[in-house]
């Protein structure tokens, strides 16, 4: 069967995705798998088109790459452009699949590390050559698509080079090895246009402290960071920096935990002002957190830059990466991306792949209509709540003690420890009042139900 794929293209350039048509929004009673039933592109939603609220993005690993294996099993997608033998040819293969698909699905945005796009070659020269070469077809493709580079990034966790990590090895030559890949990935991000450039430490952590330097690993780490942010200046890059937290997974122990812990991480080492946060839903999860937990902790500290938009299973200690599902949360994340007045430069990147048993092209169509509906619906919901202040008025409310009185003096900083004490020795306690967790609870579950 698949030699057959093979004869059946003519050219690299011949439609991957035959049967599929232009996905088109047909509304909440459509029955229609292949249709949006809650994304309207440019429905506008508090003045703004819905695809700029969500600048949604296609992860080209999970999307192109990624072949369905797991610890236990061989690889099952069905995908055409594997058949084809060289890797090259693979690679160009792919790009023409991947434009296809995200015109298809009205996606204006992508990601990618670098060797989604290229094979390794034996040599660093010879990597970067088949990098270029990728890159000036992806350019091609820009060009004639309009779609847009919202992330770079490198891969230095999957090489057996990184084995003791990247940035934090115990050797210094791996150190510059992922030095000399952050280099080209942000030399190609620039060249592309990219409007982000992510730096996620898979393998920055350690599996046993028996071993491990913490203190130097951490340095080194940032060391690292203060070449890459050099570096962006050096080269005129313009877009954003970001740090993606996950606490486990590859590593034992990741030192990007959370949000927490990389904001203080970045105030220690006075990098905060250069880097924001890329916010994953399974990493906070993984973390122990909410995926709203860490868009609002990284919101507040005004270091919320981009989100992966996906899901993990709670059921599971790992990274699923399934594409995301849950109303609920994904209308949370946008209440926090409302508050915020929006994601952009960043974006919703579907960091997500489909089950391995979803091995036919088509299911990377259904999961992504899935994740951009339930998100479509997310930002009707988030939207409707906001305007009509559901939560803000309570939460105002509910803080009315510091606005006036001993609440202001504390506020203002007026009062210490013994002006406090005298206070409290003549006014006791006072009448607290009900959180009304479960109302509002049942308020957003109505949101959610009722909003079109
Ligand atoms: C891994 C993960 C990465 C980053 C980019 O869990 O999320 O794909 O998003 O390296
Ligand atoms: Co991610």
């Amino acid at each position: 069967m698949k030699g057959a794929l093979l004869l059946n293209i003519s050219t690299i350039d011949e439609a991957v995705f035959k049967d599929i048509p232009k996905i088109t929004y047909e509304g909440e009673g459509s029955t229609n798998p292949l249709s949006f039933k809650y994304y309207n592109a440019e429905e506008m939603i508090g003045g703004k088109p819905m695809k700029d609220h969500l600048r949604f993005a296609m992860s080209y690993w999970h999307t192109f790459t990624f072949k369905g294996m797991d610890p236990f099993g061989l690889p099952t997608m069905e995908r055409e452009w594997d058949s084809l033998g060289d890797p090259m040819t693979i690679a160009k293969r792919r790009v023409v699949a991947a434009f296809e698909f995200m015109q298809k699905l009205g996606i204006e945005y992508f990601c990618f590390h670098d060797v989604d796009i290229a094979p390794d070659g034996e040599t660093l020269e010879e990597t970067e050559r088949n990098l270029y070469e990728i890159v000036n077809l992806i350019e091609e493709k820009m060009k004639e698509t309009g779609i847009k580079l919202l992330w770079g990034t490198t891969n230095a966790f999957s090489h057996q080079r990184f084995m003791h990590g990247a940035a934090t090895s115990c050797h210094a030559n791996v150190f510059a090895r992922a030095a000399a890949q952050v280099k080209i990935a942000m030399d190609i991000t620039k060249r592309l246009g990219g409007e982000n450039y992510v730096l996620w430490g898979g393998r920055e952590g350690y599996e046993t402290l028996l071993n491990t330097d913490t203190k130097l690993e951490l340095d080194n780490f940032a060391r690292f960071l203060k070449m890459v942010v050099d570096y962006k200046y050096e080269i005129g890059f313009t877009g954003q920096l970001l740090i993606e937290p996950k606490p486990k997974e590859p590593t034992k122990h990741q030192y990007d935990f959370d949000t927490a812990t990389v904001l203080g991480f970045l105030r220690h080492y006075g990098l905060e002002k250069e880097f924001k946060l890329n916010i994953e839903a399974n990493h906070a999860t993984l973390a122990g957190h909410t995926f709203q937990h860490e868009l609002n902790m990284a919101r507040i500290h005004n270091a919320l830059g981009s989100i992966d938009a996906n899901q993990g299973d709670l059921l599971l200690g790992w990274d699923t990466d399934q594409f995301p599902t849950n109303i609920y949360d994904a209308t949370m994340a946008m209440y926090e991306v409302l508050k915020q007045g929006g994601i952009a430069p960043g974006g919703l990147n579907f960091d997500a792949k489909v089950r391995r048993a979803s091995f036919e092209p088509e299911d990377l169509f259904f999961a992504y209509i899935a994740g951009m509906d339930t998100f479509a619906k997310g930002l009707r919901v988030a939207h409707k709540l906001l305007e009509d202040r559901v939560l803000e008025d309570v939460i105002e409310k509910r803080y009315e003690s510091y606005t006036s009185g001993i609440g202001q003096e504390i506020i203002d900083g007026k009062v210490g420890l013994s002006d406090l004490y005298q206070y409290a020795l003549e006014h006791g306690d006072s009448k607290l009042s009900s959180g009304r967790q479960e109302m509002l609870e049942s308020i957003v579950n109505s949101y959610i139900f009722r909003t079109k």
